[in-house]
């Protein structure tokens, strides 16, 4: 559903078709500044909502456990050959339910319970599912991290070569939630070789911008490159994972029927138009805005005295640490969501407070981008942070009321893809629905 009002909905239960349409209408009247959030099209969530959820297809193309498969096989062959071809890869999966079963997949493929898996700290910006403890993937395994240095906020080679070499993990992950910078997957995987480790690249938050050759690509460096669709390569929620020939077997029994049953055959339909979607000129054009956006919103942010982890970013993703202006990551993003600034509070790195209240607001550009914002919404939009950032500390509920008004102005000028507000209810509206 992407409109405030479907019939059929409507008729069979009121109730939940009534918050989706408050979804809907939220959705159109913020900025989503959460860099591990899009909008994807009408096209991706048109493959979403099909009948391709009645059906059952455990296995693989022509190597069903349910009959019935003549059109599902299609598809599936479709998302894989666009998934190698858009990536460069051997062999894609693209059946894991999102992205922590992918990883959790990898695990599956290459380590016994018990055995080494060397990654990125989550408070320095890794993920849960690279060995942090209160996974299943740091309980289950043996885990050792690395993290960036406090100077400058960036990963030190030479640092994590050395933890390799000292504890010989079988599994290295590189990539991350809450990193703003390039990711030097030929470094990684020149470590990895000298300990004889699987190197694992979680490109999750950058898939679309190795997609459209705003990042590097992990390909001809990685083992296994696992990523979520949903995050900047703007498909439905689900995973994929690829790999060259040699790991192939591995990875899809891993996947099934090692930890998984049936595909959503929904989702696998979605994720190959999101990935022709991805494989069109304007993608790169689109991945070159999300960075050119980012980098500007960064420099709105920096000359507005706030510090950004790293100094900056490369990528699509802003980390601020709000220490310096004496207000803690929750309050500040509360005030913000008051004021129609979608963000979410992160940790920072070496951060004095807790996960749950942490010093940090992690933003980015995917989104907006989405929209067709630019450079000088970018600065509108740090001019906003600031005012709200200041007026969270003293309580000044006017000066947010203001700027979520002024925040309606720009959303209502930029119409998110996908996200039809009105339409159903309000004619006029329905032709900007795209
Ligand atoms: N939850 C995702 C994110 O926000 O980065 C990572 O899994």
């Amino acid at each position: 559903m992407t409109r405030e009002s479907d019939p059929a909905l409507s008729a069979t239960d009121p109730e939940i078709a009534g918050l989706i349409g408050a979804e809907v209408r939220r959705q159109a009247d913020t900025v989503k500044l959460i860099p591990s959030e899009n909008y994807v099209s009408r096209a991706v969530l048109e493959a979403t909502g099909t009948v391709l959820t009645n059906k059952y297809s455990e296995g693989y193309p022509g190597r069903r456990y349910y009959e019935g498969q003549q059109v599902i096989d299609q598809i599936e062959t479709i998302a894989v050959e666009r998934a190698k071809a858009l990536f460069g890869v051997d062999h894609a999966n693209v059946q894991p339910y999102s992205g922590s079963p992918a990883n959790l997949a990898v695990y599956l493929a290459f380590l016994k319970p018990g055995e080494k898996v060397l990654g990125m700290a989550l408070p320095m910006g890794g993920h849960l599912t690279h060995g942090w403890s209160v996974s299943a993937t740091g309980t289950w395994f043996s885990s050792v991290r690395y993290g960036v240095e406090q100077e400058t906020g960036r990963v030190d080679m030479d640092k994590v070569r050395e933890i390799a070499l000292a504890e010989r993990p079988r599994l290295i992950f590189c990539g991350g939630t809450a990193v703003p910078r390039i990711i030097d997957f030929p470094a990684f995987a020149s470590i990895a070789r000298e300990v004889d480790a699987v190197l694992v690249a979680d490109i999750a938050h950058i898939a679309g911008l190795i997609a459209g050759g705003a990042h590097p690509s992990p390909v001809g460096h990685a083992d296994v490159i696992s990523t979520t669709t949903h995050k900047t390569l703007r498909g439905p929620r689900g995973a994929m994972l690829m790999c060259d020939a040699a790991h192939a077997k591995a990875i899809d029994k891993a996947v099934f029927p090692g930890l998984q049953g049936g595909p959503h055959n929904h989702t696998t339909a979605a994720i190959a138009v999101a990935l022709k979607e991805a494989a069109a000129p304007e993608f790169r054009a689109y991945a070159a805005a999300i960075v050119a956006n980012a980098k500007a919103l960064a420099e709105g942010l920096s000359s507005r005295g706030f510090d950004l982890v790293s100094g900056g970013t490369d990528n699509h993703l802003v980390l601020i640490d709000l220490t310096s202006k004496d207000i803690a990551g929750k309050p500040a993003a509360k005030a913000l969501d008051r004021a129609g600034l979608e963000t979410n509070y992160n940790t920072v790195p070496f951060d004095t407070r807790k996960p749950f209240d942490p010093s940090g607001i992690r933003i980015g550009t995917p989104a907006v981008t989405s929209r067709g914002m630019g450079p000088a919404e970018m600065d509108q939009i740090a001019g906003w942070f600031d005012e709200v950032v200041g007026a969270a500390k003293t309580g000044d509920e006017d000066t947010i009321e203001r700027v979520r008004k002024e925040v309606l102005e720009l959303t209502s000028a930029f119409p998110a893809p996908g996200v039809c507000p009105g339409v159903g209810r309000t004619p006029r509206l329905s032709g900007r629905c795209r």
